[in-house]
């Protein structure tokens, strides 16, 4: 595996879910592998869980860490080909990324969708320039269009709680009171649908995810008639693709509420987090012994851990 930004860098994803439990037995077992080598995380948004479980993974690994946050701290960077930089933009990102992969073996990179510019987001415009100019592994820690640490942990979260042989996956929109990117939702769907289980996603209409994710996958506008029967409900709120980057509505009977699970068998409640509660789901279903927020959160650890590993050029036999 050369980088990791999408569900398509995975060679064998079953494989790699049995790496992941592995590596979560015996977390010390590749201590030795980092050693000497450095990970820059870079940010250009924020982050809670992705940056300190990346972090907590790449210390499992021996890995050396570098930390920044480019929104605050670093220099405005000029993006565009041939500028004449006499603007505020004070260094361009082929100089400044070159510089990183100076310092760096392996860069983690978060860079959000500025939900502007559909072509900019989906074409992966920072993501892409890290790639070119770093020279080294880059692991993506969300980019515009995807958020495959989050995605690869939901899978080893679902197959980790799996009681059927083909559980039922309920992908459900949820209001909120920002526009948010799709990011997370088009990685869930990218990688839930390659594994055994029934998936389906229930929206509004105008929430159509892009095809290129959704592709084979049944859709449903009642969210009701979807979450009857669900082993697994992952509530998360995007804002439109088709509209791109509005809100549609903010409707409440969207939030995801103890009638809501009623409907459903039993369901786990899943979400990548941060939650806002009570708009998006209730207090008693986050709170309740169903909800798996905590055990998703642990394992982004295992996750990176596998991603880094991997960089690092796979397990150790
Ligand atoms: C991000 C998103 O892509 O939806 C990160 C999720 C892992 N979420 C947010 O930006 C939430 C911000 C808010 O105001 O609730």
């Amino acid at each position: 595996m050369k980088h990791f930004t999408q569900f398509s860098d995975i060679g064998d994803f079953q494989e790699s879910l049995k790496e992941m439990k592995k590596i979560k037995e015996d977390p010390f077992a590749e201590h030795a592998r980092g050693k000497h080598k450095t990970l820059g995380l870079f940010f250009f948004n924020p982050s809670l869980r992705t940056r300190l479980s990346t972090q907590k993974a790449a210390q499992n690994l021996g890995l050396n860490i570098i930390v920044m946050n480019f929104t605050h701290e670093g220099w405005q960077l000029e993006t565009a080909e041939g500028a004449i930089m006499n603007g505020d933009k004070a260094e361009h990102v082929k100089d400044a990324v070159g510089v990183l992969g100076q310092y760096c073996d392996i860069i983690g990179l978060r860079s959000f969708a500025n939900l502007k510019n559909l072509t900019q987001d989906y074409e992966e415009e920072t993501l892409s320039q890290f790639i070119k100019y770093a020279g080294v592994p880059i692991l993506s820690l969300e980019s515009a269009s995807r958020h495959p640490l989050q995605s690869l942990a939901d899978a080893l979260t679902i197959s980790e709680h799996s009681t059927q042989p083909r559980p039922k996956v309920v992908l459900s929109w949820a209001p909120h009171p920002r526009a948010l990117p799709q990011a997370v939702p088009n990685s869930f769907v990218e990688f839930i649908k390659n594994m055994e289980v029934e998936l389906i996603i229930t929206h509004p209409e105008g929430y159509a995810l892009s095809e290129q994710f959704t592709e084979g996958v049944r859709i449903e506008y009642d969210q009701d008639k979807a979450l009857t029967g669900a082993d697994f409900v992952y509530a998360k709120n995007w804002s439109s693709f088709t509209q791109y980057g509005q809100i549609l509505t903010q409707d409440l009977s969207w939030t995801i509420s103890e009638e809501k699970m009623k409907l459903t068998q039993n369901a786990k409640f899943m979400h990548c987090l941060p939650v806002r509660r009570n708009v998006v789901v209730s207090d008693a279903v986050i709170d309740s012994p169903q909800s798996l927020v905590l055990a998703q959160a642990e394992n982004r650890i295992y996750a990176a851990q596998w991603a880094l590993q991997t960089l690092l050029g796979g397990l150790s036999k």
